[in-house]
Protein backbone atom coordinates (compact mmCIF):
# COMPACT_ATOMS: atom_id res chain seq x y z
CA UNK A 1 0.00 0.00 0.00
CA UNK A 2 1.39 3.29 -0.95
CA UNK A 3 1.58 6.18 1.92
CA UNK A 4 -1.24 8.20 1.10
CA UNK A 5 -3.76 5.13 1.23
CA UNK A 6 -2.48 3.93 4.03
CA UNK A 7 -2.81 7.54 5.50
CA UNK A 8 -6.24 7.02 5.21
CA UNK A 9 -7.12 3.55 5.04
CA UNK A 10 -4.37 1.85 7.93
CA UNK A 11 -5.59 0.40 11.37
CA UNK A 12 -9.40 2.03 10.25
CA UNK A 13 -12.10 -0.85 9.90
CA UNK A 14 -16.08 -0.03 9.72
CA UNK A 15 -17.14 -0.30 13.23
CA UNK A 16 -18.69 -3.93 13.51
CA UNK A 17 -21.97 -3.18 15.33
CA UNK A 18 -22.64 -0.11 13.08
CA UNK A 19 -20.92 -0.14 10.09
CA UNK A 20 -19.78 3.31 10.75
CA UNK A 21 -17.22 4.07 8.31
CA UNK A 22 -15.04 6.18 11.14
CA UNK A 23 -13.75 4.80 14.31
CA UNK A 24 -15.94 5.64 16.80
CA UNK A 25 -14.81 7.46 19.62
CA UNK A 26 -15.18 4.76 22.37
CA UNK A 27 -15.39 7.50 25.68
CA UNK A 28 -15.43 4.40 27.95
CA UNK A 29 -13.40 3.79 31.37
CA UNK A 30 -13.91 0.36 31.67
CA UNK A 31 -15.66 -2.97 29.81
CA UNK A 32 -18.19 -5.79 31.07
CA UNK A 33 -16.79 -8.66 31.43
CA UNK A 34 -18.74 -12.32 30.82
CA UNK A 35 -16.62 -13.75 33.68
CA UNK A 36 -13.31 -12.96 35.73
CA UNK A 37 -10.95 -12.58 32.31
CA UNK A 38 -13.18 -13.80 29.88
CA UNK A 39 -13.65 -10.40 27.97
CA UNK A 40 -13.64 -9.09 24.54
CA UNK A 41 -9.92 -7.90 24.52
CA UNK A 42 -10.25 -4.66 26.20
CA UNK A 43 -10.57 -4.51 30.37
CA UNK A 44 -9.46 -1.04 31.18
CA UNK A 45 -9.39 2.25 29.15
CA UNK A 46 -6.02 2.71 30.35
CA UNK A 47 -4.45 -0.69 29.20
CA UNK A 48 -6.60 -0.63 25.80
CA UNK A 49 -9.55 1.64 24.08
CA UNK A 50 -10.64 0.38 20.38
CA UNK A 51 -10.21 4.36 19.36
CA UNK A 52 -6.35 4.37 20.60
CA UNK A 53 -6.02 1.03 18.64
CA UNK A 54 -6.62 2.12 15.76
CA UNK A 55 -4.72 5.34 15.90
CA UNK A 56 -1.49 3.01 17.26
CA UNK A 57 -2.01 0.14 14.22
CA UNK A 58 -2.15 3.63 11.91
CA UNK A 59 1.16 5.08 13.59
CA UNK A 60 3.14 1.46 12.96
CA UNK A 61 1.59 1.34 9.81
CA UNK A 62 3.05 4.89 8.24
CA UNK A 63 6.20 4.59 10.25
CA UNK A 64 6.68 1.21 8.24
CA UNK A 65 6.63 -0.30 12.15
CA UNK A 66 5.20 -3.49 14.07
CA UNK A 67 3.90 -1.79 17.28
CA UNK A 68 2.96 1.54 17.73
CA UNK A 69 2.08 3.05 21.48
CA UNK A 70 0.27 6.08 22.23
CA UNK A 71 0.54 8.39 25.56
CA UNK A 72 -0.64 11.68 26.18
CA UNK A 73 1.85 13.97 25.14
CA UNK A 74 5.30 13.84 23.27
CA UNK A 75 7.00 13.97 26.83
CA UNK A 76 5.19 11.09 28.28
CA UNK A 77 6.48 9.19 25.14
CA UNK A 78 10.07 10.42 25.69
CA UNK A 79 8.99 9.61 29.55
CA UNK A 80 8.18 5.88 29.02
CA UNK A 81 10.77 5.12 26.50
CA UNK A 82 13.11 6.62 29.01
CA UNK A 83 12.02 4.62 32.12
CA UNK A 84 13.10 1.17 30.39
CA UNK A 85 16.97 2.51 31.63
CA UNK A 86 18.43 2.06 34.98
CA UNK A 87 21.00 3.84 37.45
CA UNK A 88 24.02 4.06 35.66
CA UNK A 89 22.86 4.34 32.12
CA UNK A 90 24.23 6.52 29.78
CA UNK A 91 22.62 8.04 26.76
CA UNK A 92 24.04 9.88 24.14
CA UNK A 93 21.54 12.58 22.81
CA UNK A 94 22.36 15.34 19.90
CA UNK A 95 23.57 19.04 21.14
CA UNK A 96 20.60 20.59 18.92
CA UNK A 97 16.95 19.22 20.82
CA UNK A 98 13.81 20.48 21.83
CA UNK A 99 13.44 22.25 24.81
CA UNK A 100 11.36 19.99 26.55
CA UNK A 101 13.45 17.05 25.82
CA UNK A 102 16.62 18.87 27.69
CA UNK A 103 14.86 19.41 30.33
CA UNK A 104 13.22 15.96 31.15
CA UNK A 105 16.74 14.46 30.57
CA UNK A 106 18.62 16.46 32.85
CA UNK A 107 16.30 18.06 35.14
CA UNK A 108 14.37 14.79 35.97
CA UNK A 109 16.22 11.51 34.83
CA UNK A 110 19.35 13.14 35.79
CA UNK A 111 18.67 13.10 39.43
CA UNK A 112 17.63 9.03 38.91
CA UNK A 113 20.99 8.12 38.29
CA UNK A 114 21.41 8.28 34.39
CA UNK A 115 23.46 10.09 32.42
CA UNK A 116 23.24 12.11 29.20
CA UNK A 117 25.42 13.56 26.98
CA UNK A 118 24.78 16.12 24.57
CA UNK A 119 26.99 16.30 21.34
CA UNK A 120 26.97 17.74 17.85
CA UNK A 121 25.88 15.31 15.29
CA UNK A 122 26.35 16.74 12.03
CA UNK A 123 29.50 14.28 11.43
CA UNK A 124 27.88 11.36 13.62
CA UNK A 125 31.15 9.47 14.14
CA UNK A 126 31.79 11.97 17.01
CA UNK A 127 29.46 9.60 19.00
CA UNK A 128 31.80 6.58 18.98
CA UNK A 129 33.99 8.92 21.70
CA UNK A 130 31.53 8.80 24.03
CA UNK A 131 30.51 5.24 23.98
CA UNK A 132 31.49 3.51 26.45
CA UNK A 133 30.11 -0.24 28.45
CA UNK A 134 26.78 2.02 30.06
CA UNK A 135 25.77 3.47 26.96
CA UNK A 136 22.19 2.23 26.43
CA UNK A 137 20.53 4.53 24.12
CA UNK A 138 21.77 7.04 21.23
CA UNK A 139 19.04 9.84 21.20
CA UNK A 140 18.97 12.01 18.27
CA UNK A 141 16.59 14.52 16.36
CA UNK A 142 16.56 15.27 12.49
CA UNK A 143 15.81 17.65 11.01
CA UNK A 144 16.79 19.13 14.51
CA UNK A 145 14.52 21.67 17.01
CA UNK A 146 15.37 25.05 15.81
CA UNK A 147 18.30 24.29 13.82
CA UNK A 148 17.39 22.06 11.09
CA UNK A 149 20.38 20.34 11.56
CA UNK A 150 20.44 16.87 9.79
CA UNK A 151 22.07 13.55 11.12
CA UNK A 152 22.93 10.69 9.59
CA UNK A 153 20.43 7.87 10.53
CA UNK A 154 21.78 5.35 8.40
CA UNK A 155 25.43 5.96 9.84
CA UNK A 156 24.14 6.28 13.68
CA UNK A 157 22.02 3.41 13.09
CA UNK A 158 25.49 1.48 11.71
CA UNK A 159 26.96 2.88 14.88
CA UNK A 160 24.37 1.70 17.27
CA UNK A 161 24.16 -1.96 15.58
CA UNK A 162 27.85 -2.16 16.28
CA UNK A 163 28.25 -1.43 19.82
CA UNK A 164 24.70 -3.23 20.76
CA UNK A 165 22.74 0.08 21.42
CA UNK A 166 19.13 0.85 20.64
CA UNK A 167 18.88 4.12 18.15
CA UNK A 168 15.90 6.54 19.06
CA UNK A 169 14.91 9.08 16.64
CA UNK A 170 12.33 11.69 17.01
CA UNK A 171 10.77 11.87 13.86
CA UNK A 172 8.32 14.96 14.44
CA UNK A 173 10.03 17.52 12.32
CA UNK A 174 9.89 15.06 9.28
CA UNK A 175 6.47 12.92 9.55
CA UNK A 176 6.82 9.37 8.06
CA UNK A 177 5.30 11.03 4.90
CA UNK A 178 9.27 12.41 4.82
CA UNK A 179 11.43 10.10 6.52
CA UNK A 180 11.07 6.43 8.04
CA UNK A 181 13.77 5.94 10.59
CA UNK A 182 12.82 2.20 11.20
CA UNK A 183 13.61 1.82 7.47
CA UNK A 184 17.13 3.45 8.21
CA UNK A 185 18.12 1.15 10.89
CA UNK A 186 16.57 2.53 14.16
CA UNK A 187 15.02 0.88 16.96
CA UNK A 188 12.24 3.27 17.67
CA UNK A 189 10.71 6.32 16.42
CA UNK A 190 9.35 8.96 18.50
CA UNK A 191 6.80 11.30 17.81
CA UNK A 192 5.09 14.65 19.20
CA UNK A 193 1.65 13.76 17.41
CA UNK A 194 0.74 17.27 18.35
CA UNK A 195 2.31 18.99 15.48
CA UNK A 196 2.55 17.65 11.94
CA UNK A 197 0.77 13.98 12.42
CA UNK A 198 -2.33 15.80 14.22
CA UNK A 199 -1.90 18.85 11.82
CA UNK A 200 -4.53 21.17 13.20
CA UNK A 201 -3.23 22.20 16.73
CA UNK A 202 -6.11 20.94 18.52
CA UNK A 203 -4.19 18.16 20.12
CA UNK A 204 -1.66 17.18 22.46
CA UNK A 205 -0.15 13.53 22.13
CA UNK A 206 2.59 11.40 21.59
CA UNK A 207 3.58 8.15 20.14
CA UNK A 208 6.39 5.85 19.87
CA UNK A 209 7.20 2.91 17.38
CA UNK A 210 9.01 0.10 17.30
CA UNK A 211 9.36 -3.02 15.29
CA UNK A 212 11.00 -5.72 18.36
CA UNK A 213 8.39 -7.89 20.29
CA UNK A 214 10.18 -7.89 23.52
CA UNK A 215 10.62 -3.64 23.62
CA UNK A 216 7.35 -3.09 22.49
CA UNK A 217 6.23 -5.30 25.48
CA UNK A 218 7.93 -3.93 27.92
CA UNK A 219 7.09 -0.09 26.91
CA UNK A 220 3.51 -1.63 27.00
CA UNK A 221 3.96 -2.01 30.36
CA UNK A 222 5.39 1.24 31.47
CA UNK A 223 2.77 2.96 29.01
CA UNK A 224 -0.21 0.53 31.33
CA UNK A 225 1.74 0.99 34.22
CA UNK A 226 2.40 4.54 34.72
CA UNK A 227 -0.97 5.59 32.42
CA UNK A 228 -0.08 8.99 30.92
CA UNK A 229 -2.47 7.37 28.06
CA UNK A 230 -4.55 10.01 25.81
CA UNK A 231 -8.10 9.70 25.69
CA UNK A 232 -10.39 8.73 23.06
CA UNK A 233 -11.87 11.87 21.45
CA UNK A 234 -8.01 12.73 21.20
CA UNK A 235 -7.10 9.41 19.46
CA UNK A 236 -10.37 10.41 17.25
CA UNK A 237 -8.92 13.98 16.24
CA UNK A 238 -5.24 12.40 15.60
CA UNK A 239 -7.24 9.71 13.08
CA UNK A 240 -9.15 12.58 11.70
CA UNK A 241 -5.26 14.50 11.13
CA UNK A 242 -3.68 11.47 9.77
CA UNK A 243 -6.05 10.95 7.12
CA UNK A 244 -4.53 14.39 4.73
CA UNK A 245 -1.10 14.12 5.89
CA UNK A 246 0.10 13.22 2.56
CA UNK A 247 -1.11 16.38 1.24
CA UNK A 248 -0.57 18.62 3.91
CA UNK A 249 2.44 17.76 4.43
CA UNK A 250 3.04 18.36 0.14
CA UNK A 251 1.93 21.90 0.73
CA UNK A 252 4.09 22.69 3.62
CA UNK A 253 7.41 21.40 1.45
CA UNK A 254 6.21 23.81 -1.36
CA UNK A 255 5.30 26.60 1.26
CA UNK A 256 8.20 26.09 2.79
CA UNK A 257 10.88 26.03 0.02
CA UNK A 258 9.38 29.46 -1.14
CA UNK A 259 9.60 31.00 2.09
CA UNK A 260 13.38 29.52 2.46
CA UNK A 261 14.11 30.83 -1.38
CA UNK A 262 12.29 34.40 -0.33
CA UNK A 263 14.52 34.30 3.37
CA UNK A 264 17.87 33.59 1.69
CA UNK A 265 17.40 37.05 -1.31
CA UNK A 266 16.05 39.24 1.84
CA UNK A 267 18.71 42.00 2.12
CA UNK A 268 18.11 41.88 6.02
CA UNK A 269 18.36 38.47 6.76
CA UNK A 270 21.88 37.45 8.11
CA UNK A 271 21.26 33.32 7.31
CA UNK A 272 18.52 30.50 7.14
CA UNK A 273 18.66 27.33 8.30
CA UNK A 274 16.80 24.69 5.96
CA UNK A 275 18.07 21.73 5.11
CA UNK A 276 16.98 22.13 1.40
CA UNK A 277 19.86 24.15 0.76
CA UNK A 278 22.87 22.46 -1.41
CA UNK A 279 24.69 24.90 0.81
CA UNK A 280 23.44 23.35 3.90
CA UNK A 281 26.27 21.48 6.21
CA UNK A 282 24.34 18.03 5.63
CA UNK A 283 21.74 18.48 2.51
CA UNK A 284 23.53 15.09 0.83
CA UNK A 285 22.58 13.38 3.75
CA UNK A 286 18.61 14.86 3.39
CA UNK A 287 18.33 14.61 0.12
CA UNK A 288 19.44 10.76 0.70
CA UNK A 289 16.99 9.94 3.78
CA UNK A 290 14.77 12.51 3.43
CA UNK A 291 11.64 12.79 0.36
CA UNK A 292 11.30 16.70 0.67
CA UNK A 293 13.00 19.26 3.12
CA UNK A 294 9.74 20.28 5.17
CA UNK A 295 8.26 23.29 6.72
CA UNK A 296 10.06 24.55 9.50
CA UNK A 297 12.70 27.00 8.60
CA UNK A 298 14.90 29.43 11.13
CA UNK A 299 16.48 32.54 10.58
CA UNK A 300 18.75 34.94 11.86
CA UNK A 301 18.74 38.80 10.83
CA UNK A 302 22.04 41.30 9.68
CA UNK A 303 23.34 42.62 13.40
CA UNK A 304 21.82 39.46 15.12
CA UNK A 305 20.26 41.76 17.68
CA UNK A 306 17.65 40.23 19.66
CA UNK A 307 15.05 43.33 19.56
CA UNK A 308 15.30 43.38 15.67
CA UNK A 309 13.73 40.01 16.40
CA UNK A 310 11.40 40.80 18.45
CA UNK A 311 10.16 43.49 16.10
CA UNK A 312 9.77 41.14 13.71
CA UNK A 313 7.36 38.79 15.31
CA UNK A 314 5.19 41.38 16.79
CA UNK A 315 4.44 42.52 13.26
CA UNK A 316 3.85 39.24 11.54
CA UNK A 317 -0.13 38.98 10.67
CA UNK A 318 -0.44 35.08 9.18
CA UNK A 319 2.72 34.01 11.46
CA UNK A 320 0.90 33.82 14.84
CA UNK A 321 4.08 34.03 17.86
CA UNK A 322 3.05 30.80 19.46
CA UNK A 323 4.65 27.56 20.93
CA UNK A 324 4.38 24.34 18.81
CA UNK A 325 4.87 23.81 15.08
CA UNK A 326 3.31 21.86 12.77
CA UNK A 327 -0.22 22.64 12.26
CA UNK A 328 -2.02 24.06 9.32
CA UNK A 329 -1.33 27.65 9.80
CA UNK A 330 1.62 29.38 10.22
CA UNK A 331 3.79 29.93 13.40
CA UNK A 332 6.28 31.91 14.26
CA UNK A 333 8.42 31.35 17.16
CA UNK A 334 11.67 32.75 19.10
CA UNK A 335 13.16 29.55 20.73
CA UNK A 336 15.75 31.16 23.11
CA UNK A 337 12.53 32.51 25.61
CA UNK A 338 10.35 30.29 24.46
CA UNK A 339 10.27 26.36 23.42
CA UNK A 340 14.19 26.02 24.26
CA UNK A 341 14.23 28.83 27.16
CA UNK A 342 15.46 25.87 29.67
CA UNK A 343 18.61 25.25 28.04
CA UNK A 344 21.06 27.40 30.05
CA UNK A 345 22.24 29.84 27.58
CA UNK A 346 25.81 28.81 27.54
CA UNK A 347 24.77 25.58 26.39
CA UNK A 348 22.41 27.10 23.64
CA UNK A 349 24.86 29.51 22.43
CA UNK A 350 27.43 26.89 21.95
CA UNK A 351 24.76 24.86 19.71
CA UNK A 352 24.52 27.23 17.82
CA UNK A 353 21.12 28.88 18.80
CA UNK A 354 21.29 32.77 19.23
CA UNK A 355 19.06 35.14 21.14
CA UNK A 356 18.44 36.52 18.01
CA UNK A 357 17.14 33.32 15.89
CA UNK A 358 13.53 33.34 14.50
CA UNK A 359 11.86 30.19 14.03
CA UNK A 360 8.99 29.20 11.58
CA UNK A 361 6.32 26.81 11.13
CA UNK A 362 5.00 27.74 7.75
CA UNK A 363 1.50 26.21 7.17
CA UNK A 364 -0.36 25.51 4.54
CA UNK A 365 -1.64 29.09 3.82
CA UNK A 366 -1.36 30.32 -0.14
CA UNK A 367 2.30 31.31 -0.09
CA UNK A 368 2.21 35.07 -1.70
CA UNK A 369 0.41 35.87 1.54
CA UNK A 370 3.03 34.09 3.48
CA UNK A 371 5.70 36.15 1.60
CA UNK A 372 3.50 39.47 1.69
CA UNK A 373 3.70 39.06 5.54
CA UNK A 374 7.77 38.54 5.59
CA UNK A 375 7.80 41.31 3.40
CA UNK A 376 5.78 43.70 5.58
CA UNK A 377 7.20 42.15 9.28
CA UNK A 378 11.24 42.16 8.31
CA UNK A 379 10.51 45.46 6.13
O1 LIG B 1 4.62 19.00 23.28
P1 LIG B 1 4.65 17.51 23.27
O2 LIG B 1 3.58 16.89 22.44
O3 LIG B 1 4.75 16.92 24.64
O4 LIG B 1 5.99 17.06 22.47
C1 LIG B 1 7.28 17.40 22.90
C2 LIG B 1 8.22 17.53 21.73
C3 LIG B 1 9.07 16.48 21.43
N1 LIG B 1 9.92 16.53 20.36
C4 LIG B 1 9.96 17.60 19.57
C5 LIG B 1 10.91 17.62 18.41
C6 LIG B 1 9.13 18.70 19.80
O5 LIG B 1 9.20 19.74 18.96
C7 LIG B 1 8.25 18.67 20.92
C8 LIG B 1 7.37 19.84 21.24
N2 LIG B 1 7.80 21.03 20.67
C9 LIG B 1 7.22 22.26 20.81
C10 LIG B 1 6.15 22.49 21.59
C11 LIG B 1 7.84 23.35 20.03
O6 LIG B 1 7.22 24.41 19.83
O7 LIG B 1 8.97 23.15 19.56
Amino acid sequence: MKFGTKAIHAGVHPDPTTGAIMTPIYQTSTYVQASPGNHKGYEYSRTHNPTRTALQEALAALENGKHGLCFATGMAAIDTLIKTLKPGDEVISTNDLYGGSYRIFTKIFQQYGLKFHFVPMSDITTIEGYINENTRLIWIETPTNPLLNIIDIKGAAAIAKKHNILLAVDNTFATPYLQTPLDLGADIVMHSLTKYMGGHSDTVMGALIVNDDDLAQRLAFIQNASGATPGPQDCFLLLRGLKTLHIRMQRHCENGRAVAQFLREHPKVEKVFWPGFDNHPNHEIAKSQMRDFGGMISFVLKGDKMEDAIKVLEKFKYFSLAESLGGVESLCGHPASMTHASIPREERLKGGLSDSLIRLSVGIEDYEDLLADLEQAIG
